[in-house]
């Protein structure tokens, strides 16, 4: 049985992390006090977090960009920034997260929290720079970039509701006007070919529904298109069974598509029903009425409240109807998807992290081109992207720091610099500005 899927393609961004600031004391009878530039706060980051009070991925279509805030720039007298503030997308249980293709994340427990974007590191200011050789720093460093991701969302779905009766009684142009669902509608029978899913979004309510090819008499052993698809209806918690008033005995054909179920699968009729009348835009209240009665004459239903006479094209008396499906919904106990793919598919996707943590300190030369020397780390292009490189003072100690973890001595290996360019993280620097030899003034 194939699985539905809902998809939706999003943009997540961390917050930007505060610039460190450049301040020095300010005292009486004192030009220049000690320097006291705080750091910048964290920016904020991105989780997700699986939620059951969520059953789709509507939400990621109507926005597309989510972005967790700044943080806060550092202040004078050793102030830290403000930390940005985290931001939490609920997201429905079952959810894997893709990026370029590879999941990096798997939402399949209620309540499970993951990290999808590091906030940025709030720069440190200039007192933080204070050193024994270093007394008035002249330089901070400036906040980091939040993580950007653009992200793939992809759902299995499980309808919760399914539409079952005779071909032609409306059932497709009913998922189009309560659905985002686009199915073919037509006025022959068997116009739909293949199950149509359709997620609701009626009041605080969100449901997926099924509408399937029309059924016939005879369905469950193979006549007509319907019976591939019944199993879809085996699934769902609650059964809307379409009648057309066009009809011309409606207490029958009711009776006919039950058999139908039951043959098929006698579990079915143990699924709550609603009971629904359609295209009462082509009759007057008086037939509607007559024709409830029928319906209650038969026993199919105990009183008139238990119909819903509507019109899908004329979308009259929908309201009651969502109303009436969402509250039962919720009473009902979910259908867990993992018994749905232990049952049909052996290929269960693994749980994946992202693997945010790398090896911190480690980097290694790229050389792509004779023109570019690339320098690749995760810590050493964080500090470059957080240099100012129109601060000397900030730029020295990003040179101080390739000594220190033995870049430049890698870099001195390199052959036919004179034109080369430098490349780590956002910077680009020319070769020859770089100093390879340490100057022992400093
Ligand atoms: N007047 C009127 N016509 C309707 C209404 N709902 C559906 N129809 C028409 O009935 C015909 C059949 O509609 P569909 O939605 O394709 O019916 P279906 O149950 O999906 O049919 P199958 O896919 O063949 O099983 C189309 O011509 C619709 O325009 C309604 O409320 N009022
Ligand atoms: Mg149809």
């Amino acid at each position: 049985m194939a699985i539905f899927c809902d998809y939706a393609q999003v943009t997540v961004e961390a917050g930007k992390g505060g610039n460190g600031l450049i301040a020095f004391r300010r005292e009486k009878f004192i030009p220049l006090g000690g320097p006291d530039g705080g750091n910048g706060g964290k920016g904020g980051a991105v989780y997700f977090q699986a939620s059951d009070d969520v059953n789709t991925l509507s939400d990621f279509r109507t926005y597309k960009f989510f972005k967790a805030t700044d943080g806060g720039p550092g202040g004078g007298n050793n102030r830290t920034g403000a930390d940005g503030d985290d931001l939490i997308l609920p997201i429905a249980v079952g959810t894997v997260v893709k990026e370029n293709g590879v999941v990096i994340a798997d939402l399949s427990q209620p309540g499970q929290l993951v990290l999808i974007a590091a906030g940025g590191r709030g720069g440190y200011g200039n007192a933080h720079f204070v050193s024994a050789v270093r007394q008035a720093p002249q330089f901070a460093e400036l906040g980091e970039d939040g993580e950007r991701k653009e992200l793939e969302l992809e759902l299995k779905l499980i309808a919760d509701v399914g539409l079952v009766g005779y071909p032609s009684v409306g059932k497709s142009t009913l998922i189009s006007v309560i659905s985002n669902a686009k199915p073919k509608i037509a006025d022959y029978p068997f116009t739909t070919l293949i199950p149509n899913l359709g997620v609701v979004r009626f009041d605080d309510f969100d449901f997926v529904v099924a509408d399937i090819p029309g059924l016939i008499e005879g369905a469950h052993a193979g006549k007509g298109l319907g019976v591939e698809f019944l199993k879809h209806i085996q699934r769902t918690r609650v059964i809307l069974h379409i009648l057309d008033v066009q009809s011309v005995d409606i207490v029958a054909d009711y009776h006919a598509i039950r058999k139908e179920l039951e043959l098929f699968d006698p579990d079915i009729l143990k699924k709550p029903e609603i009971v629904v009348l359609n295209k009462v835009d082509t009759i007057d209240e008086a037939s509607v009425e007559l024709l409830v009665g029928s319906l209650k004459d038969a026993k199919i239903v105990k009183n008139i409240k238990d119909v819903f006479a509507i019109s899908a094209v004329s979308h009259h008396g929908l309201k009651p109807l969502l109303y009436k499906i969402g509250t039962m919904l919720a009473d009902l106990p979910k259908v867990q998807f993992e018994d749905v793919v232990a049952e049909q598919d052996p290929n269960v996707i693994p749980v994946l992290r992202p693997h945010l943590e790398g090896a911190a300190k480690s980097f290694f030369i790229d050389r792509l081109s004779p023109e570019e020397i690339t320098i690749r780390g995760q810590r050493i292009e964080q500090i470059a992207n957080m240099t100012n490189m129109d601060n000397p003072e900030g730029v020295a100690r990003l040179y101080d720091i390739f000594h220190k973890l033995g870049v430049m001595k890698l870099l001195r290996r390199e052959k036919e610099t004179a034109n080369a360019v430098v490349v780590i993280g956002k910077q680009r620097i020319p070769f020859k500005d770089i100093p390879l030899m340490r100057n022992k003034k400093q």
